[in-house]
């Protein structure tokens, strides 16, 4: 039976790829930190399946003794602080989860087995201002936020060790995905969860910021088997994930609002909200992923419409049964 080790269980992704790995018949096991109240809820119906340990990205001992236990085949470095707007805020925070975590987890890897498979979520974020369209593995780097800047170092760290200690050590470089699992504050859950609410008469206007920039939208449930998959391969690599579609924020409001039969959309948000604007706004990412899917052998199954329609019917069912 194969071990792995999810930082950032609680998470989006960290559920999905639990799941997928359970699926696999491997053993699972999961970091989470101390909280005052813990947040389980999105791993609510694999809490029984999987073995917690408690970790923090800011503490190399509190990893080393994850690893010892769990004694994984396979590390997935999940765990950071993603949330692009609040790293202007803590950029400093953000730099010690996001960037020197991803250190201090390797080190933790190398004192106790080098022989461990390393996955680190890397982030479109680091195209940034693109310098290319659309993105792919070679692609130069121009991050726009101290998030996008914490994860170009964690992406260099990830081949640092690769190349410096013959470690497994790969870096995913997934463009947005997103699900019903989304934290609230990611404008695509938001979105599904305010025009869910305004249909049912709770809320009165959802309130956004910049509706121009275009993402690379695709579903969590898919992007976790990539990530899977890069640590089966014979070779260590960096693969770039995504969709090669992308969509404006306002395209996805427009179709959720057109989910729930809302078409006069425009009645209901304010945009340009400067509580929502960032200091530098990234406006255009798609992705080339040719090279996952030669390489890989993988592809998006769920699309740009599938997506918002899941979005909105979870929100729905969860608003009705007052969730
Ligand atoms: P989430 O923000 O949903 O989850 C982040 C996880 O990290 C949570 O479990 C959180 O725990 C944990 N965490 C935060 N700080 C620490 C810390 N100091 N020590 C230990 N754990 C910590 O992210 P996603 O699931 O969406 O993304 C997973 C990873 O992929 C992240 O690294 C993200 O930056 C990256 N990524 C995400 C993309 C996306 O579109 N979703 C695209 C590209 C990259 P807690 O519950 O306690 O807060
Ligand atoms: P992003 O996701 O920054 O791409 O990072 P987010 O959903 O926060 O923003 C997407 C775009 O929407 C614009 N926007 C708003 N965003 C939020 N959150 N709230 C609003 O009210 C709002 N109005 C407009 C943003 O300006 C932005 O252009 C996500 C995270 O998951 C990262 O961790 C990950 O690395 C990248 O995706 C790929």
């Amino acid at each position: 039976m194969k071990r792995a080790l999810i930082t950032g269980i609680t998470g989006q992704d960290g559920p999905y790829l639990a799941e997928f790995l359970l699926s696999k018949g491997y053993k699972v096991y999961g970091t989470v930190r101390r909280l005052s109240t813990p947040n389980l809820e999105n791993i609510s119906r694999i809490r029984e399946q999987v073995d917690l340990l408690s970790a923090d990205l800011l503490d190399t001992t509190s990893l080393t003794e994850a690893i010892k236990e769990a004694q994984p085949d396979e590390v997935y470095n999940l765990a950071a602080m993603s949330f692009v707007k609040a790293s202007f805020e803590q950029p400093v925070l953000t730099g010690e989860f996001t960037a020197l975590g991803v250190t201090r987890l390797l080190e933790a890897i190398r004192a106790v087995n080098k022989k461990i498979k390393f996955y680190q979520a890397s982030s479109s974020e680091m195209f940034g201002k693109v310098t290319e369209t659309p993105q792919k593995e070679t692609t130069r780097f121009h991050p726009r936020s101290p998030y996008g800047v914490a994860k170009v170092y964690g992406h260099y760290i990830t081949l640092n060790y690769r190349e410096s200690y013959d470690m497994f050590a790969v870096s995913g470089i997934l463009f947005n995905h997103e699900s019903p699992r989304r934290g609230i504050e990611f404008v695509t859950r938001k979105i599904s969860n305010s025009v869910v609410r305004i249909h049912l008469g709770k809320q009165d206007k959802l309130i956004l910021g910049d509706l121009s920039p275009k993402r690379d939208w695709g579903f969590a449930g898919d992007y976790v088997e990539a990530m899977w998959l890069m640590l089966q391969q014979e070779k260590p690599d960096d693969y770039v994930i995504g969709t090669g579609e992308n969509h404006s924020v306002k395209e996805f409001v427009e179709l959720a609002f057109k989910c729930v039969g809302i078409t006069d959309w425009q009645n209901y948000v304010i945009s340009n909200h400067p509580k929502h604007m960032r200091p530098a706004e990234v406006d255009y990412l798609i992705a080339d992923y040719s090279k996952a899917k030669k390489v890989l052998g993988w592809e998006p199954k769920t699309t740009f419409k599938e997506l918002v329609e899941m979005m909105v019917k979870s929100d729905l069912q969860k608003e009705k049964k007052g969730k």
